[in-house]
């Protein structure tokens, strides 16, 4: 099969051009201004935004989580995400306390075998860490492929690590060419905060909102770094939301330290006003949660200043229904918003639309800063000659509206409902096959492929 599109403006990271892109098989074949070339298809891409496909490194689809599922699957996980320009995804293996790192990969590698339509692979979060997991950390990231452990500073009594396994695990990390991820916030200070509240009577969303506030944030966050300096281990912070915790990154910096920086679509466009919804704010229960407009200014700015190099999802869905078995009380809702297929459209249209982020830089948050972070560049991320072909293409101008009702992720509400955007994904090619077109999809579960990442190169 053979694909070549035409007279589109290619947009990657770095560059913005006009030309001609032929695909053959899984790969781009040649990138020229008029290539008279034979092609099994062709697609005229004519005032249309050719980009690399998104990469969202931070969802959790199908996870066993605060007594329930995360109501996205892999197959209708990653197929809601080719429809909003995403993809491949990196989803989060949990270990379970006491048991080994093979027997989670295992038991995610049986919810996703075969039942992928977009590309994916694995973080493992490590929750124990003791000598049998130190044992387990080469052969993940030599056998396995997967390159980065994520840990939790919160979540006390189910997910959290203290500082003693974090420190060891990043000596091992770091000795064998990984990279170690956190939810930076502190676990035991929410732990107190909840249970004061919970004490009080005080039982609605809002109190989740207040038992996380900015500053347990910005300590987990200090604490982690300081750690990875210590150790030497290359370091990442997932899903940040608040300017207290990027200021002690920026901080770091100043003493030669790289400590890479995600945050997700949410924290940028959406604030803490929301938990002024009596139940219906339990659509935005997420941690951390939502945070303040000085937040948001402080993300957009340390987007543009290069400090956080990645806008993610931690898409994690769930139902109404779900969402009600925190109903009389705010520590049960379960955590987590839907974005998976949002969050490139959002970002183009309340960023580059609105003038707040370039092209370029669209290209290096979305999907450039992901590959080469986790490990995936130049296979994916840019389009350039033997790349894979993963590729979007973009009406800039066409208008479009946010609705459950037409959304293709397995969630019964949106949070973002009636939004109106302007820019709108047209066609996806995923591996050199369309997956999407014009809002309808050409490929099935099965044609999504675990992809084995390398050693992360940072972003050079
Ligand atoms: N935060 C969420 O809101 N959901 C899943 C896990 C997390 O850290
Ligand atoms: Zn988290
Ligand atoms: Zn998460």
């Amino acid at each position: 099969m053979s694909i070549l599109i035409k007279n589109g403006r290619i947009i990657t990271a770095a560059d913005d051009y006009i030309a001609d892109i032929f695909i053959e098989g899984e790969k781009i074949k040649m990138i020229g201004s008029t290539l008279d070339v034979k092609a099994d298809k062709i697609i005229d891409a004519k005032n249309k935004l050719v980009m690399p496909g998104g990469i969202d490194p931070h969802v959790h689809l199908d996870m066993p989580f605060m007594g329930t599922f995360s109501s996205d699957n892999y197959e209708t996980g990653t197929r809601a995400a080719l429809f909003g320009g995403t993809t491949m995804v990196i989803d989060f293996i949990l270990q379970t306390q006491g048991k080994s790192l093979y027997s989670a990969l295992n038991e995610w590698k049986g919810r996703s075998d075969g039942n992928a339509v977009g590309d994916y692979s694995f973080h493992m979060a490590v929750t124990d860490f003791n000598e049998n997991t130190k044992e387990e950390i080469k052969d993940m990231i030599e056998k396995e492929g997967i390159t980065s452990f994520k840990t939790f500073m919160a979540y006390k009594g189910a997910l959290m690590i203290d500082d003693r396994q974090m420190v060891g695990l990043m000596n091992e990390v770091k000795t064998r060419g990984g990279m170690v991820t956190v939810h930076a916030t502190n676990g035991d200070m929410i732990d107190f905060l909840v249970n004061k509240h919970k004490a009080e009577g005080k039982l609605s969303p809002l109190y989740h909102y207040i038992s996380q506030p900015e500053i347990t944030e910005a300590e987990a966050t200090g604490r982690f770094a300081d750690m990875a300096y210590y150790t030497g281990c290359p370091a990442y912070v997932v899903h940040m939301t608040c300017e207290g915790a990027l200021n002690h990154i920026r901080a770091v910096e100043k003493r030669n330290q790289k400590v890479y920086v995600e945050t997700c679509i949410q924290y940028l466009v959406l604030d803490a006003s929301l938990y002024d919804k009596g139940f219906e704010s339990a659509k935005w229960v997420m941690s951390p949660p939502l945070r303040e407009k000085k937040d948001q200014a402080t993300l957009w700015a340390g987007i543009n200043q290069g400090t956080v190099q990645i806008v993610a999802t931690d898409h994690c869905p769930f139902m109404w229904k779900q969402k009600l078995m925190g109903e009389n009380d705010f520590s049960k809702i379960p955590n987590g918003h839907p974005a998976i297929e949002n969050r490139m459209e959002l970002l183009f249209s309340e960023g580059v639309n609105k003038g707040k982020i370039t092209l370029n830089k669209f290209v290096e948050v979305t999907s450039a800063n992901p590959a080469k972070i986790f490990g995936m560049y130049p296979e994916k991320g840019c389009i350039a000659v033997g790349s894979d072909a993963d590729i979007i293409i973009i009406d800039p101008n066409e208008n479009h509206t946010i609705s459950a009702k037409t959304h293709h992720m397995n969630v019964d509400y949106s949070a973002y409902e009636g939004w109106e955007l302007k820019g709108k994904i047209k066609t996806v090619i995923l591996r050199g096959t369309v997956a999407v077109d014009n809002n309808e999809l050409k490929i099935a579960k099965g044609y999504g492929k675990f992809i084995k990442r390398k050693k992360s190169v940072g972003i050079i």
